[in-house]
């Protein structure tokens, strides 16, 4: 089983511990009393089958083909790779053995950013673990995998009812041979507001035993200060800190000119001299055009000695165009995504880019065949998640207008649905672009560009234009994350607020300008501990903790959960999002070597008090659990 105990307590996964430990930390030698996991996961399949799950429309169950997984021979040992190369050499080393490569090296980001801007980041553990070997056997050159941060830890907790922790450290298990890479918003770390300094260099600590290696570290702002904390906290654990800026605007437009070159040679020798290890550069929206991306790198690679690691995405259509330019220029590192995992608002495809490159020198040394055997795996796995596409299925030049991030496009149509906006969407997209120079042309990038999406729909909701905001602002109440943005609470943009429009949204209160960080009390994780310790009545990993500072409340939602429903990670996909059809046959392994054998028999009427009783066999013997039909 996969306890929450002292097999993943951090001194044991870093490997610092005593005889001390034991006295030191009591709580963790109490182990879960029994329960019946069966009934727990029949009420789950249960309940799943009649209300079907939060977001997605309740439907039967469909049919999947089943799932091809590459074979791998299980007493091969695994290839040596990038990971070795850092654990000898050290983040300095790894970056000058970077810098050495003839062949442009990849990150592949099917793990995080794929499905996070395709499928609202709802990709399972499960289905990541079952290709997380063969992915380490046969993908040995590439450079890291990105497969964790971003929008993917609330996400696992909130929605998929995971623990990301157990994400990280299952995934570790099975590739030991390729650097783990992450995305983490600075000192938002991977939430949606500034959190004290402390919580920052305890996730990073943490992180990194779990198995984190390499730190893209972005500002949402591209305002340094915010970036120093977590800089430093990756240095000070011996990991690689790839601090990132974030592009935007269009530095071919010269009309355009307050993110120029210029302002990306400053933040790029800013950020070498921080201690970055290596240079991301992070197109979010996939705004960077194949010209731009020469001359960029170009001029980057002349201003710092670290390798440069670029990150775009495909929305336009013309993102390995962008990539064949850059690796012309020189880039070290492009991220890309196994092929039916690309394209569109995703990363563009690792096979695309690999035949683009023949006859260059410069081709990545990757195994095709290999390539395309791990993209059916996902083609076959991308099916289950259907129900998240968004819909947008050819290439997308408007983004070059609305410049809206590849992770918020999805999700602000939904929003914007939410609120009956659905018919207006073509409006709100104006509008973004409209509220972006309202506030004088920022970075959009989560958080920030939450808070560009939410003044948008509130405009278009509200029916205000620009010149309302400005004649009327004094008596509109506008959203939160708006508010506390002008209020300087997730850091400085570039050239600072407009000044007049700060005014009116601000009224009477406070903004300011040093970092929140300083500001914030720090966490007092002695007392997370005791009382989560009292309140779920079991033994509290550092992990309970760190999660628990960043979101309570979705934190003891997954906990209440939990204690309903068990484990529910282990259950395949289609069962999870869709329960069971009558008559099917299903086998859960709950753990190694023990598994369920549940058929769902039949479900009774509903009865006045809204109950239904739904029949299984489980093991062969005649199960019954009561749910509530919530239809
Ligand atoms: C995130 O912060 O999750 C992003 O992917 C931003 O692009
Ligand atoms: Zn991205």
């Amino acid at each position: 089983p996969f306890l929450e105990n002292v097999m993943v307590h951090e001194s044991f996964l870093s490997g610092e511990y005593d005889t001390t430990f034991i006295d030191k930390t009591p709580e963790l030698f109490v182990f879960p009393k029994r329960r019946d996991r069966g009934t727990k996961m029949l009420s789950y399949i249960g309940y799943t089958t009649v209300n079907g799950v939060e977001g997605l429309p309740k439907k039967e169950k469909p049919e999947f083909p089943s799932l091809e997984i590459p074979k791998i021979d299980p007493l091969e040992s695994f290839p040596n790779g990038t990971k070795q190369i850092l654990e000898e050499q050290g983040p300095e080393g790894l970056a000058n053995w970077l810098k050495n490569q003839k062949e442009v090296l990849l990150t592949d980001t099917t793990f995080r950013d794929a499905h996070q801007s395709l499928l609202a980041t709802r990709i399972r553990t499960k289905d990541i673990l079952r290709i997380a070997e063969p992915t380490a056997n046969m993908l040995p050159n590439l450079f890291s995998v990105e497969m964790w941060g971003g929008a993917t830890f609330d996400v696992a907790y909130r929605f998929l009812k995971e623990n990301p922790w157990h994400r990280l450290i299952k995934l570790r298990e099975k590739m030991p041979n390729i650097l783990f890479q992450m995305l983490l918003r600075a000192s938002n770390a991977v939430g949606y507001k500034n959190y004290p300094d402390n919580l920052i260099d305890e996730f990073v600590e943490k992180s990194a035993n779990a198995g984190i290696d390499v730190f893209r570290i972005f500002d949402s702002l591209n305002w340094i200060e915010g970036m120093k904390p977590a800089i430093e906290a990756v240095r000070a654990n011996n990991k690689v800190a790839e601090a990132t800026l974030c592009y935007t605007g269009d530095i071919l437009d010269k009309g355009r000119q307050k993110y120029d070159m210029q302002y990306y040679k400053t933040m790029a020798k800013e950020l070498e001299a921080s201690g970055a290890h290596i240079l991301g550069i992070k197109d979010m929206a996939g705004l960077l055009k194949p010209e731009a991306a020469y001359q960029l790198i170009s001029t980057l690679k002349e201003t710092v000695d670290i390798p440069i690691h670029l990150h775009t995405h495909d929305t336009s259509g013309n993102g390995i165009f962008t990539y064949a330019r850059a690796i012309e220029a020189g880039v070290d590192v492009v991220d890309v995504a196994t092929g039916s995992m690309a394209g569109n608002t995703s990363q563009p495809s690792a096979q695309s880019l690999y035949y683009a490159l023949q006859g260059t020198e410069r081709q990545p040394r990757v195994n095709i065949e290999n390539y395309e055997e791990i993209s059916t795996y996902w083609e076959g796995v991308r099916k289950y998640y259907q129900e998240f596409e968004s819909g947008m299925n050819a290439p997308h030049s408007e983004i070059y207008f609305h410049e809206m991030p590849g992770g918020q496009y999805s999700n602000l149509q939904q929003q914007a649905k939410a609120v009956g906006l659905g018919e207006r969407w073509s409006e709100v997209k104006t509008m973004y672009r409209k509220v972006n120079d309202m506030f004088g042309d920022v970075v959009k990038v989560t958080p920030s560009s939450k808070v560009i999406g939410d003044m948008a729909l509130f405009m278009v909701q509200n029916n205000l234009t620009e010149e309302d905001v400005y004649q009327k602002g004094e008596s509109i109440d506008f959203p939160d994350s708006v508010i506390e943005f002008v209020q300087g609470y997730i850091g400085q943009p570039y050239q600072g607020f407009p000044k007049e429009l700060q005014r009116i949204i601000l009224k009477d209160r406070e903004a300011i300008t040093v970092r929140p960080g300083e500001l914030l009390e720090p966490i007092d994780f002695k007392e997370i501990r005791d009382t989560l310790f009292n309140q779920l009545n079991r033994q509290v990993t550092s992990f309970d903790c760190i999660s628990y500072a960043l979101y309570p409340k979705v934190f003891l939602d997954y906990q209440s959960f939990y204690e309903k429903y068990g484990d529910v990670s282990v259950l395949d996909t289609p069962t999870f999002f869709y329960g069971m059809r009558l008559g099917e046959e299903i086998e859960i392994e709950i753990e190694k070597g023990k598994t369920l054998f549940v058929k769902l028999v039949s479900i009774s009427e509903a009865r006045l008090d809204g109950t239904r009783t739904i029949y299984f066999e489980l093991n062969g013997q005649p199960r019954e659990v009561t749910v509530k039909d919530e239809n």
